[in-house]
């Protein structure tokens, strides 16, 4: 059986995809999305019941970034636990009659499989396609390269940079890839949710300093409500608000750009732990890690679907 409270290789995490859609074929299928820059694909298990009517959405996507391991480790938790929920909890059953899920387990395929070559690559964070002529490294960040203030602060131009934006907005297909598939259904999309870690945040849009998201007041109120939740379960504390009120501004993230797409609930979840191990979180951290944050996901996806 798929252990969840191990990191998986990308390989491992397709295989448990596939079984999920055949375990539960009447719920989860497969969609194929995109392609990564070396031609991979991009793709997501979509989650609900098939009522015939046309269904609202929540989005999350995990892995964007390659080093943030646990992220996708709770994408995979996420699907499951909302399968064995639906069975039993009616609420989750009556949510999965009115939504369809929509989860990324792992995003920025290329720079995953890439940080797990070898101890050298494991801190690996952008994608994997290659600077321009004038330019010698690989990777453009790709929570830098959505068209959301594209460019304009809290990135660099140089390509060997950790935060290289790309050559322009959405130059990157990993990027392509979300923008297509999110915003050719941005109505029907009640909530967007990118997971990442570390540092044991949720934030709100917008990265910017000078734009506030119309509901700005609601997205905080949520938020926090939702970090209340997360710290019931373990007693860990997430700090709520923008990035640059809490850490710094940034721009050209898939989070603001959701939120420039009409898309009302759009938050940035950044999971343990709070720098002592850092990217490399243990496994002994994965439960607790997911539980928390399960709790906090359900929180804002609750508050989407009941409003
Ligand atoms: N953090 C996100 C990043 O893209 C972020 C979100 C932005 C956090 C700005 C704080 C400030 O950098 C990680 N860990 O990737
Ligand atoms: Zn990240």
């Amino acid at each position: 059986a798929h252990d969840y409270y191990k990191y998986h290789p990308m390989p491992e995490i397709s295989n448990w995809m596939v079984q999920m859609a055949k375990d539960h074929p009447d719920v989860v299928s497969i969609v194929e999305y995109g392609q990564t820059y070396e031609k991979r694909v991009i793709k997501l298990l979509k989650i609900g019941v098939n009522t015939g009517e046309k269904k609202k959405a929540i989005w999350m996507d995990c892995g964007i970034h390659a080093r943030e391991w646990i992220a996708p480790a709770f994408c995979q938790y996420f699907v499951r636990q909302i399968l064995e929920a639906y069975k039993t909890d009616s609420k989750m059953g009556e949510m999965m009659k009115n939504i369809d899920f929509y989860v990324t387990p792992v995003l920025n395929v290329d720079g995953y499989i890439y940080s797990w070559t070898n101890e050298t690559t494991r801190l690996w964070r952008k994608n994997r396609s290659p600077g321009t002529s004038s330019c010698n490294c690989y990777g453009t960040d790709l929570n830098r390269n959505f068209n959301a203030n594209w460019g304009t602060i809290g990135v660099e131009s140089d390509c060997c940079s950790n935060i290289y934006c790309g050559t322009q907005a959405v130059s990157e297909p990993e990027a392509q890839a979300v923008t297509y598939f999110v915003g050719s259904r941005r109505e029907d999309f009640l909530c967007f949710l990118t997971i990442h870690s570390y540092g044991q945040l949720l934030l709100v849009p917008y990265g910017h300093p000078n734009s506030t998201a119309p509901n700005y007041k609601e997205l905080m109120d949520v938020g926090l409500a939702a970090a209340d939740a997360i710290r019931k379960v373990h007693g860990k504390s997430y700090t709520v608000g923008t990035s640059p009120a809490v850490l710094y501004p940034n721009s050209g993230s898939s989070r603001d750009w959701a939120r420039m797409q009409g898309i009302p609930l759009a938050y940035t979840f950044e999971l343990r732990d709070d720098g002592t191990f850092g990217f490399e979180l243990p496994e002994d951290q994965i439960k607790p890690t997911c539980e928390e944050a399960y709790s906090g996901a359900l929180h804002i996806i609750t508050y989407a679907h009941d409003k």
